[in-house]
């Protein structure tokens, strides 16, 4: 039966160059960039002292041109028409066995199952003291020692071997290769087992590995959008909560400076910022408008207070928008109660509608009040409150 035998590892690691190693041919090509030549799997097949084996060499890892499904879809897809059983995995890597490296490694684990480790050969490529026994050991020892994922990854392979398979460039007898071709076959010419490849198994892993993935990723953007979710909703009580605040902070200050003022049941007239008076019209259905009139501020229930005209009528303020006017009812329960806001030595009047109290710009007091129904800080209009 012929032994296959599947070179995998990361781009740059050495796969295609232990594929000639092996093979003593330059059917693989090597890459002298960090880039992947290899952008599909190619077979080899050689005979070595009777023994017939398959060298079967992939896209690596890590590919910068290919996505890592699409590697793994791949080297499936390597099996099919060729083999149905797998003698040997040979897991290359060069250098530091870095998380990446982790990482790849178990996500094949993943496809073939976790059993495939019995049969995986780790090499570890350009190691000019491959042929020291010491030096490979002292080599292995450190990487189980890196961390408990190489410790559980290099204790269970079937093997870990060094080689430095430098090119003729390099080393003109390529006598390194040679080497490490020996070191290799006595070791594959011992692997004796195989295990039988399913192809849709192995699709079926590397789907379901994607689905956790996908599910994992969903999972998370849920949380996230909850979480943003809460945190919208924490932010805008937060905000409503700080607004109550402010308007109670308002509510007390405007309280504590009235009780201090002393215009309270004593004639005032009332100043806007154009200097103008306030005059309110005594018949609400006219827009006719008296000389400047004075007023008298009565308490009613804490801060709010009733604005009464010198003629015993109290103003009231249209919600419609259209003018402060005095009401002809004379009447205690159609009182309109404002709210005085402080604004330094100037006082807002705030109606109970929510919208301020505010002179018509154009023509001044002496012809309307009116309603602002904006409600907006730099429309406010700011009084002065002038005892008379
Ligand atoms: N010195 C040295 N160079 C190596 C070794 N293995 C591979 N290389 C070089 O590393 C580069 C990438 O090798 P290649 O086999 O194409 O990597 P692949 O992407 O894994 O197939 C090439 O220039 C090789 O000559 C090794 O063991 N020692
Ligand atoms: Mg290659």
């Amino acid at each position: 039966m012929i032994r296959n035998i599947l070179i995998i590892g990361r781009t740059g690691s050495g796969k295609s160059t232990l594929g000639n190693t092996i093979t003593s041919t330059n059917c693989f090509k090597e890459s002298e960039y960090g880039v992947s030549e290899t952008k599909q799997y190619k077979v080899v097949s050689f005979s070595h002292q009777g023994v017939a084996y398959n060298i079967i060499d992939t896209v690596g890892l890590g590919d910068t041109k290919m996505g890592e499904r699409q590697i793994l879809d791949q080297m499936v897809s390597a099996f099919k028409g060729i083999t149905d059983n797998l003698s040997q995995i040979i897991y290359v890597f060069s250098g530091k066995f870095t998380q990446d490296e982790i990482d790849a490694y178990n996500l094949l684990n993943l496809v073939f199952g976790q059993d495939v480790s019995r049969i995986t050969t780790i090499v570890r490529t350009r190691f000019p003291k491959f042929t020291d026994t010491e030096a490979c050991n002292t080599d292995k020892q450190l990487i189980i020692n890196e961390n408990n994922q190489t410790n559980v990854i290099v204790s269970r392979c079937n093997k870990f071997i060094h080689v430095n398979n430098m090119t003729e460039d390099e080393q003109p007898t390529l006598k390194n290769r040679v080497d490490a071709k020996t070191i290799l076959l006595v070791h594959l010419q011992g692997c004796t087992t195989a295990i039988p490849t399913n192809e849709q198994a192995m699709r079926n892993n590397i789907n379901s590995h994607y689905q956790r993935i996908e599910d994992e990723k969903r999972r998370q953007q849920e949380r996230e959008r909850q979480l943003a979710e809460q945190q919208r909703v924490l932010a805008e009580q937060q905000r409503l909560a700080e607004l109550h605040r402010r308007e109670l902070e308002a509510k007390i200050l405007a309280e504590k400076r009235l009780r201090g003022y002393d215009f309270w049941n004593r004639n005032i007239v009332i100043q806007n910022w154009h200097g103008q008076y306030m005059t309110a019209g005594v018949n609400p259905y006219s827009t006719f408008r008296g000389p400047s009139q004075t007023f008298t501020l009565v308490p009613v229930e804490g801060y709010k207070v009733a604005i009464r005209s010198e003629n015993g009528l109290y103003l009231r303020a249209h919600p419609g928008g259209q003018g402060a006017k005095l009401d002809l009812s004379n009447n205690l329960l159609d009182w309109e109660k404002f709210i005085l806001v402080p604004h330094g030595d100037h006082w807002g009047i705030l109606s109970f509608h929510g919208t301020y109290i505010r002179s018509h710009r154009i023509r001044g007091f002496n012809k309307s009040a009116s309603i602002d129904l904006q409600v907006h800080m730099r429309e406010w209009e700011f009084y002065k409150l002038i005892p008379v």
